[in-house]
Formats: C-alpha cells, sequence, structure tokens
C-alpha cells in the first residue's frame, strides 16, 4: 500500500480513500480469481449438462464504499445448494454480485426470495428463455414472496446479468445496488486462448451521487434520466487493477441508468474488441473509441506486455455533445491500471475468435419491409415505442411476430427530442445491419459513430438523435410475451417499454 498521506498519522483523506479502493479492488480481484480456477477445471459440457441450483435473497444491507458512514443499498445475495457444480463468487465489500459461472447446456434452477419491502422480480438479461422465465413484471412477487426459475441456459458464452425488472421500479433497485452477473463458458469459447483466471476481469461501470453521508442520492428526470457525479466499477471508487506485463480480458458492464460512456485507454492505445453481449465476435474489432450505453456489454483485449513497469494507464470517458441533456458532457476517470510486475506472456490476438456469420439481409422474411418501431414523446408521459406507453399484457398490431422468423427490425428516433436511447429485446440475441444518420446533428454524430458497439451479437443497441437503425434477430422459438425497451433505466420505469408476441 502506498501511503499518500501528509498528515502525521499518514492518512489524510485522499491517501485513505485511494487506498480503500485499491484494497477493495485486491479483494474483489482475489476472490473472482479463484472462483474462475474452480470453474475452467469442470467436466465439460458436451459430456454432461450440470444442475446448478442457485438460492438468491433480494435484501438490503450496508457497504463500506467510502471511507466513514457505511452506504445503505439494496442486493442480492446468493448461496449454491450443496451438489450444484457451476460456481459463485460473491464480492466482499461491493453491492453488486454474486457472479454466477455456468456452462452452456447446465440447468439453472434460481429461487427468488423477496426480502423487500416492495415488489420484485429478475430478469436475466441476455439469456433465452421462456417468457414464464423471464423476469416480465406480471410475475413479480410481494414483499415476503418466491419465484422460482427454472431453465437451460441455451446461449453461447459470453457475460450476461440479472437485475430488476419490476414494474415502474426497476431504475431505482439496480440504483440501489441490486444487479449481479452470469458468465457463462462453452467448448468453443474455451478452446480459443484467451486470458483467463486472474486476467479475465469484469468492470460493470455505473455513475452515482453521494450526499455528505455517504448515502446514494437519486435525482432523475424524464429526459436525460439519472447521471451521477462519480463513478463506480464493480460497486468501487477508484477500481484500481494491479497488473502485469500480460494480455488482459475485460468484460466491461454498462450498469450505469442513463450515462452513455466514450472509452478510450490514457495512452492512446486503440480499443480492441472481442466480445459482445452476446458473448467472442468472429474477429477482433479495433476501435478508436468505444461507445457503451446503459445494457450494453463488450469484451475488451487489452495488452500490457510492453508496458514498462510502474505504468499506470486510466480508462476514461470522454467528452461528447448531443445525446441529451447533459450526458457525455463530463469526463470521468473510470478504472486505473497500474502495472506493477513483469510476467511472460505468450498470448496472441487470435484472428479467429468464433464461428459467427452474418445474417443475410435478403432471407429476412420482411426484406424491404421492415417493422418499424419508432421512438417518439408522448406530451405528458415521456418517451414511447411504438407510439404507446407500457402496457403489462397488451400488443399492437404490428408487435406480433412468428417463431423462429428472420425479420429486420427498424427503430427511428426521429421523431423526439434530442436523447439517445439503448434499445434492449427480450429473447433472441440481433445483428446490427445498419445505421442512417437522417436528422442529427452531424459534427456531434460524426464525434461518437466510429465508436458504436455493434459487432457481434447484441441485445442492446444504442440508438442515436435522429438516427434510422436496422437489426436483423430471428425470434426465438419460446412463443409468448417478451419486452423490448429502452435500457435507459428511468425511461423504462416511466413506460418506455412494450411487450412484442411470438406466435407458433
Ligand atoms: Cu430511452
Amino acid at each position: 500500500m502506498t501511503d499518500h498521506g501528509q498528515s502525521p498519522r499518514g492518512f489524510d483523506r485522499r491517501g485513505f480513500l485511494a487506498a480503500g479502493g485499491a484494497l477493495g479492488s485486491a479483494a474483489f480481484l482475489q476472490g473472482l480469481a479463484s472462483a474462475q480456477q474452480r470453474t475452467v477445471h469442470r467436466a465439460p459440457a458436451s459430456t454432461a449438462w450440470q444442475r446448478i441450483e442457485l438460492d438468491l435473497v433480494a435484501t438490503s444491507g450496508t457497504v463500506q464504499i467510502r471511507a466513514g458512514t457505511p452506504t445503505n443499498v439494496y442486493r442480492y445475495t446468493g448461496t449454491l445448494q450443496p451438489g450444484s457444480l457451476g460456481t459463485l463468487a460473491n464480492i466482499p465489500g461491493s453491492h453488486l454480485g454474486p457472479i454466477l459461472f455456468a456452462r452452456t447446456g447446465d440447468k439453472l434452477v434460481t429461487r427468488l426470495d423477496n426480502q423487500l419491502p416492495e415488489d420484485h422480480i429478475v430478469h436475466f438479461h441476455g439469456l433465452d428463455v421462456p417468457p414464464a422465465m423471464d423476469g416480465h413484471p406480471m410475475d413479480q412477487v410481494p414483499p415476503g414472496g418466491t419465484f422460482e426459475y427454472h431453465f437451460r441456459i441455451v446461449n453461447r458464452a459470453g457475460t450476461y446479468w440479472f437485475h430488476p425488472h419490476t414494474d415502474m421500479l426497476t431504475a431505482e433497485p439496480v440504483y440501489a445496488g441490486r444487479a449481479g452477473l452470469l458468465i457463462v463458458s462453452d467448448d468453443e469459447e474455451q478452446a480459443v486462448p484467451l486470458p483467463r483466471g486472474a486476467y479475465d476481469i469484469p468492470l460493470v461501470i455505473q455513475d452515482r451521487k453521494f450526499d455528505a453521508n455517504n448515502q446514494f442520492v437519486y435525482t432523475p428526470n424524464a429526459i436525460e434520466g439519472f447521471l451521477g457525479d462519480r463513478v463506480l466499477v464493480n460497486g468501487f471508487e477508484n477500481f484500481t487493477i494491479s497488473a502485469a506485463t500480460r494480455v488482459y480480458r475485460f468484460r466491461v458492464i454498462n450498469g450505469s441508468q442513463s450515462r452513455i460512456y466514450k472509452l478510450v485507454w490514457s495512452d492512446g492505445t486503440p480499443i480492441v474488441v472481442i466480445g459482445s453481449e452476446g458473448g467472442l465476435l468472429g474477429a477482433p474489432v479495433t476501435l478508436p473509441y468505444l461507445m457503451l450505453s446503459p445494457g450494453e456489454r463488450v469484451e475488451l483485449w487489452a495488452d500490457f506486455r510492453s508496458k514498462p513497469v510502474g505504468t499506470q494507464i486510466t480508462l476514461r470517458t470522454q467528452v461528447f455533445l448531443g445525446a441529451g441533456g447533459t450526458n457525455g458532457q463530463t469526463p470521468f476517470d473510470v478504472a486505473f491500471v497500474s502495472i506493477d510486475r513483469a510476467e511472460p506472456e505468450t498470448l496472441v490476438l487470435p484472428p479467429v475468435l468464433s464461428a459467427y456469420t452474418p445474417f443475410n439481409p435478403t432471407s429476412a422474411v420482411n426484406y424491404g419491409n421492415p417493422r418499424v418501431f419508432p421512438i417518439t414523446m408522448l406530451m405528458g408521459t415521456g418517451f414511447v415505442l411504438n407510439g404507446a406507453l407500457f402496457q403489462m399484457s397488451a400488443v399492437a398490431p404490428n408487435e406480433i411476430v412468428k417463431r423462429g422468423d428472420l425479420e429486420i427490425i427498424e427503430i427511428t428516433n426521429t421523431g423526439a427530442p434530442s436523447v439517445a436511447h439503448p434499445i434492449h429485446f427480450h429473447g433472441r440475441h440481433f445483428q446490427v445491419l445498419s445505421r442512417t444518420n437522417v436528422s442529427g446533428n452531424p459534427s456531434y454524430y460524426a464525434a461518437v459513430s466510429a465508436g458504436f458497439a455493434d459487432h457481434g451479437w447484441k441485445d442492446t443497441v444504442l440508438v442515436w438523435p435522429g438516427e434510422r437503425v436496422q437489426i436483423l434477430m430471428r425470434y426465438s422459438q419460446y412463443t409468448g410475451l417478451f419486452l423490448y425497451h429502452c435500457h435507459n433505466l428511468v425511461h423504462e420505469d416511466m413506460g418506455m417499454m412494450r411487450n412484442y408476441r411470438i406466435d407458433p
């Protein structure tokens, strides 16, 4: 521990906070590395699937995020039933978690126990599950209630997460601390020479505001949503990674309410993306910067082998304009990498990461006639999708689709005030087909458009003001009601959410 202190005891406020952040990070990383080591030694999924039984309690508590008074939080605590072969990492000192490691094909049985004084339901974000297991608000349970999820993980390896999806009560519980990760592996992913264990690190980025007594302050508004004045990673301030001269795999999750990030490395190294919401890309993609909106995830390849020991590199978000309100107008240091030891490294960036075939748009059943969902604003209510506020179980005629169909969906953001919206579809992952800046400010657009995280399998897509974005989605084999909504959680709670229905 470095002593930054100037007081006689060596602990001024700044020094204590810096050390606290680093210690929190160290404990987090250590716990995670050992959990991952245990996970990768499991029997391959191709020979046997495993039954994972997870008890998940939605509860409240306090965590020591900053010096002084602990912060009151909402959180999940997780316990695996004996005999479960998945691996669970609870994150000491963080409001986030737990992190469940599983494999494609595993049967996941989750018992949610709502020990909070409000209704609650959990959604496993990114998983292709039957509607009854999707955490629809119609399934939310009252205080003291329980809900049992039982489904097979059919998704490929990737970084998924779970969070509340309660009717009009998603944003604030997530803000108060409720969110966890589900990291899925499979044979294809295991066969790729990538950083693993202590070199494979999730970074959950969330902005927050604290009052003078270290409590979270929540001040949402209808336009920009909620923007904090500091950025936490994995629940810690000044999240610092004590790194070797090795290659790291960072799984970056934007778990913020509303904040969009324009991520860069402080030393000018380009951003190398190897994965998206639905796991590994077909091939690595190099970007000058990366736009990451709430709900979006990427996996980054970060190669520190040529950095001298003693180098400090920062993952930063840069200023950009035009996203709505003040979103993007403040730069932040997000996470710190301190390269403090030399280690040999043999990994090279694989030119091929996975079997990935782009859909052929001419194969879509509605080629030439996309299904259009406009973003507009209803006066007196807020932003809406497809012209109407969320209705618990209703669908409009143009929200009924057919199981297994490949379709082009077009989301337009040309009829509402200039606010960017991350649009998330439950059910199957999709591919981004095209973007057209129809009416957006060209200079604002030019400063962000080279960094959209559009590659690979997606479940959330950022739709910029003035844009028309087309995606290609093959609907799930599961029939029934699924949600699509804005992942600006404040907008979602205000009704920027609709059902679509998959018919047989
Ligand atoms: Cu929105």
